[in-house]
């Protein structure tokens, strides 16, 4: 089998026999392993070499680069996420647009294209991931590259009347049908792909996903990405660390847990999520002394400016309702900043009543589909959901909310906990028959598959072949 070369922004190598984190790093991994071959990216060290270095654990070579200062703030910090993120996630009000920002994201994904030509052979595949890199299959061309490139966008495509207030919107999104294969979370963002291909651009599109524009073939499917509920449903209920302690107060009076995990970031909805708790606490007081809210959220990003913001009005609300309603022997919300170790949070998963997952915007949210795996069957907690996260489409059976609803939130909340044992299981069965249905390794391999598979302008002429 030919080789596997995995482009990302962010590489972290993984030793063998380590445990790889979070959703894409596990998939891609696996994959790797399977096929051998590389992975290229950033080595998150800014003013770092531009040199690449490489390192080789088994079959997988780690081939990463630093990136200058000022690479770092027009690339990443820039373009990528104060235009792009924000744009992508329905935030046309926290995005800006600079022209040299946008220069120095072609020009790193030029430079990447460039120190990874050497690194290629004829037969490999070649798969790319997320926003920081959609000029990258273009720049590949520009040098003479012809292997087989497919792309995977892990945040949401917005409708086309959002995209187009990305100034160099045209330019960018032909560079994008450069790519063979464009993988998307759930069938809306791809759909409004095709919009965009279809009313922008006046491209063809073919009942199979096949579309033909700025002359290029490709083909734009999805693929919802997803976990393995089998080793997460392990470590869940291997883990007998803190466990103990969610389920009661600081009195030993049993207690119900809320919890939360998200990464620190507006797309996440975790103000209008504290605003919810805080109407929960009001409008219900029979839940006072009885529930506690456990919200994980790592700072992420936080050289922008947006997200100190966002964390000192995180902050200011915890306070706010840590001030209003504890007591001495009762914190109603635990706010941690801080990053946790995997099967510490799948052990929390389980014993929480209620997992609340309530982004504005999400490509798929992994956390809600972590949470479910890792209940207890006997005795499973209820998921409540943003209709807005890409995993909505699959976990049709948690209680869907609209996170803009603040009220509509705590009515769910009241509701989750208090939910009868054969609904809960009801539910959570269902949920599961969907994440088994579509588990981490479909969403790999049926990537890898289709990207090996025949490009779309082999269909296309054998389909005029047949009709001839
Ligand atoms: P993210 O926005 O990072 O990913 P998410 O899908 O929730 O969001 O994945 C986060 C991962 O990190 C999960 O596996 C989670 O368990 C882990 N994690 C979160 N907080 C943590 C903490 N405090 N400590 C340790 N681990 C933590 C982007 C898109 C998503 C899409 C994923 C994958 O924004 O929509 O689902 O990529 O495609």
């Amino acid at each position: 089998m030919s080789r596997l070369v995995v482009v990302s922004n962010r590489v972290a190598p993984i030793k063998e026999g380590k445990a790889a984190a979070g959703g894409l790093a596990i998939g891609v991994y696996d994959a790797l392993r399977a096929c051998g071959g590389i992975w290229f990216g950033w080595n998150g060290e800014v003013s770092g070499s531009a040199e690449l270095q490489q390192e080789t654990h088994g079959n997988i070579t780690y081939a990463t680069r630093g990136l200058s200062k000022r690479h770092y703030d027009m690339y990443y910090r820039g373009f990528a996420n104060a235009t792009l993120w924000p744009i992508f996630h329905y935030r046309i009000d926290l995005a800006r647009y600079r022209r040299e920002e946008y220069e120095g994201y072609c020009q790193v994904n030029r430079m990447f294209a460039e120190q990874l030509q050497p690194l290629l052979r004829p037969d490999d595949v070649i798969w790319v991931h997320d926003y920081h890199l959609i000029p990258f299959a273009e720049e590949c061309r520009r040098l003479g590259i012809r292997n087989r490139i497919g792309f995977f966008l892990h945040i949401p495509f917005p409708a086309p009347e959002i995209l187009t207030a990305i100034p160099p919107h045209n330019e960018l999104f032909k560079t994008l049908c450069s790519y063979d294969l464009i993988g998307f979370q759930t069938e809306v963002d791809r759909q409004a792909f095709e919009d965009y291909i279809r009313r922008e651009v006046r491209g063809l599109v073919d009942s199979d996903g096949s579309m033909t524009a700025y002359g290029h073939n490709f083909r734009a499917k999805v693929y919802p990405i997803s976990v393995m509920p089998d080793e997460i449903q392990q470590t869940a209920s291997r883990y007998k660390g803190r466990r103990n302690l969610i389920g009661c107060n600081a009195v030993g009076e049993p207690c119900q847990t809320i919890i939360s995990v998200d990464r620190l970031d507006y797309s996440k909805g975790l103000i209008e999520r504290f605003c919810a708790y805080d109407e929960l606490l009001q409008r219900f007081p029979e839940h006072r002394r009885n529930v506690q809210f456990v919200q994980i959220a790592p700072t992420s990003r936080s050289d922008v400016k947006t997200y100190q913001t966002l964390r000192q009005q995180l902050e200011t609300h915890a306070g706010h309702i840590n001030g209003r309603y504890a007591e001495l022997d009762w914190m109603p919300l635990h706010y941690l900043n801080r990053s946790h170790e995997r099967r510490v949070l799948m052990g929390l998963f389980r014993a929480a009543s209620v997992g609340l997952v309530t982004p504005l915007r999400d490509g798929m949210n992994l956390v809600a589909k972590e949470y479910v795996a890792a209940q207890n069957p006997e005795n499973p907690g209820v998921l409540v959901l943003s209709r807005f996260a890409g995993a909505a489409h699959e976990l049709s059976a948690a209680l869907i909310v609209n996170p803009y609803d603040i009220i509509g939130m705590a009515e769910a909340l009241d509701r989750a906990l208090r939910m009868p044992l054969a609904e809960r299981k009801e539910r959570y069965e269902s949920m599961m028959r969907a994440i088994r249905r579509a588990d981490l390794n479909a969403w790999r391999d049926s990537f890898i598959r289709d990207l090996r598979g025949p490009s779309a302008r082999t269909v296309r002429v054998e389909r005029a072949i047949r009709a001839v």
